[in-house]
């Protein structure tokens, strides 16, 4: 790796299926990546997708001793590749959102203490009062969004306080949950992190604040204060407020690293840790979202769809309103499909072998629109629209149901089914984009984005960079040590300038575009069928 005198900026992102690393330069060049991939890699976990799915289909968890375990991987790998953590001046990093960390009594003395000759997993395992993290896939706490929803006056009065209403897998639902399952583990807690403010945990050796943008998602925080709201903590559990920690604006510098970072990988005592967010938080940052119009979609295990806006309006139905990360005085929308890419790869798998080139090939076969023929693939409970309990419906043109399509048909299906519903539901919440940037796995595919680009009638981009959020992270660590060097914010564009401009890859077909305009009719629906009305 080159030197760099102006310094090195560190991105992490634990995200569902494994942990990554970017590093930049000053001048915005990427230096470095690296990766776990957490089925793979530390397969003595025994988790698909970085998940266990426990027996009711609705509880997901991971366990949080592999996130320190991938850490120490990571880090190993780095130093084995000879990367130069001693120029490192600032680390940022995102984590899979909503997910909960359960740190137990003594954790914050634990963490204190590390020592550069043993391992983070050697020293830690003793960590946590719950070992099994309850991460944003899980969808069984229906009765507790009722219980706070009831208590805190309807959904759309929580979702004017907290920006959403409430959601299964939001961090505030679930921790009410641990309180009335698991008194134990709560009681035995000393902190409850976030994903993101675990993993900036562990560098730092201490606990640090939760960012107000990853706050966002645990219908816990004030969104117009960015404080915790006291009537959402009162009914969720006792003392939460003081085992959450404080919320910070997520350009802060939250600490620098522990020595145990220093002894062992050779980091400079200096070097800072701003803020973790969320993985989306981050990925917005790394598509340096800000203009009206420009909005990103996210093709990773999780579909998001999410742009800045500045007078969002929450909704009692769906989507998300999150603080800013780049931007305090700004928000970010976004709507999230929990059947997204493995949605996707099953089918591919089903019918192409596994091979994207033959998925393709398959694709190239059948006609925009289907031949008018909808489905709907609902392997994994969905969030939006919401739909708890998985099912596969396929109607042809008169909206009869069918027992099945053909294959080049079903593929199709999906992939327009997916790209609708994004259009639908986008649009529900104010997403209306004048261009796409399309990011994670599946952006890597043609026809893919020949669907999206086609549905939305706007030209698609490209990162040239696949991982936005270990890069968004990355630039979210120079943001922060910038505004720290300044003692005052610097706009995030001040930070960006030079940045690499996205590349367009297509425009779409008008003609196409109307086709599908007059099928979404249809979709919606056919998609009430699914919901029973409910969006
Ligand atoms: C966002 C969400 C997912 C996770 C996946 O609300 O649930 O996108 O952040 O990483």
């Amino acid at each position: 790796m080159k030197s760099n005198k102006g310094g090195l900026f560190l991105g992490i992102d634990l995200s569902t299926q494994g942990l990554k690393a970017t590093i930049i330069d000053s001048g915005l060049n990427v230096v470095c990546e690296k990766a776990v991939n957490f089925d793979a890699d530390l397969p003595e976990f025994k988790t698909k997708g970085g998940v266990h799915v426990h027996k009711d289909g609705l509880t997901v968890t991971s366990p949080a001793l592999m996130w320190v375990a991938a850490m120490d991987l990571l880090l190993d790998r780095m130093k084995g590749e000879g990367c130069s953590f001693n120029e490192i001046v600032a680390i940022s990093g995102s984590g899979q959102q909503h997910g909960s960390v359960w740190l137990a009594n003594g954790a914050r003395k634990m963490l204190a203490g590390l020592d550069g000759r043993k391992s983070l997993r050697e020293q830690l395992s003793d960590l946590f009062s719950i070992g099994d993290s309850p991460i944003w896939m899980d969808a069984s706490t229906t009765q507790q969004c009722k219980e706070r929803e009831k208590a805190l006056g309807g959904a759309q009065t929580v979702a004017d306080l907290t920006g959403s209403r409430a959601y299964e897998r939001f961090t505030g639902n679930q921790i009410a949950k641990i309180w009335q399952k698991n008194k134990a583990g709560y009681e035995s807690t000393e902190r409850v992190a976030l994903v993101s403010s675990f993993a900036a945990s562990l560098l730092v050796g201490g606990y640090v604040p939760i960012d107000a943008s990853d706050g966002s998602g645990m219908n816990l925080m004030d969104l117009k204060t960015k404080k915790w709201s006291k009537a959402a903590l009162d009914c969720t559990a006792p003392g939460l407020g003081e085992k959450l920690g404080d919320i910070a604006l997520s350009h802060s510098v939250v600490g620098r690293v522990h020595k145990f970072y220093c002894d062992r990988y050779g980091f400079g005592r200096d070097c800072q840790v701003v803020a973790f967010s969320g993985d989306n938080p981050n990925s917005l940052a790394g598509l340096r979202l800000g203009a009206a119009g420009d909005i990103a979609i996210s093709l990773g295990t999780s579909y998001t769809m999410f742009g800045v806006l500045s007078k969002p309006a929450p909704s009692a139905h769906e989507g998300h309103i999150f603080a800013n990360p780049v931007d305090p005085a700004t928000y970010m929308a976004m709507v999230v499909w929990q059947n997204g890419a493995l949605t996707l790869e099953r089918m591919r798998d089903k019918y192409a072998g596994g091979s994207w080139a033959k998925f393709q090939e398959m694709m190239g076969k059948t006609r925009a629109g289907n031949e008018g023929n909808i489905g709907f693939y609902i392997e994994t409970p969905e969030i939006t629209p919401p739909i708890l309990k998985p099912c596969v419906r396929r109607f042809d043109i008169k909206g009869g149901d069918v027992a099945g399509f053909p294959p080049e048909t079903d593929l199709r299906a999906v992939v327009e089914s997916q790209m609708i519903s994004m259009r639908v539901h986008g649009c529900n919440i104010g997403l209306e984009p004048e261009r796409i940037l399309a990011t994670g796995g599946v952006s890597q595919n043609k026809t893919v984005l020949k669907v999206i680009c086609d549905v939305f009638g706007v030209p698609v981009y490209v990162a040239k960079q696949a991982n936005s959020a270990s890069l968004g992270a990355a630039y979210r660590a120079k943001h922060g040590w910038e505004c720290g060097n300044a003692g005052k914010f610097v706009p995030y564009a001040v930070t960006l300038a030079g940045a690499p401009p996205f590349t367009k890859v297509m425009d779409p077909d008008l003609e196409i575009n109307r086709m599908y305009s007059d099928m979404i009719m249809r979709y919606r629906e056919l998609e009430k069928k699914l919901t029973g009305g409910k969006e």
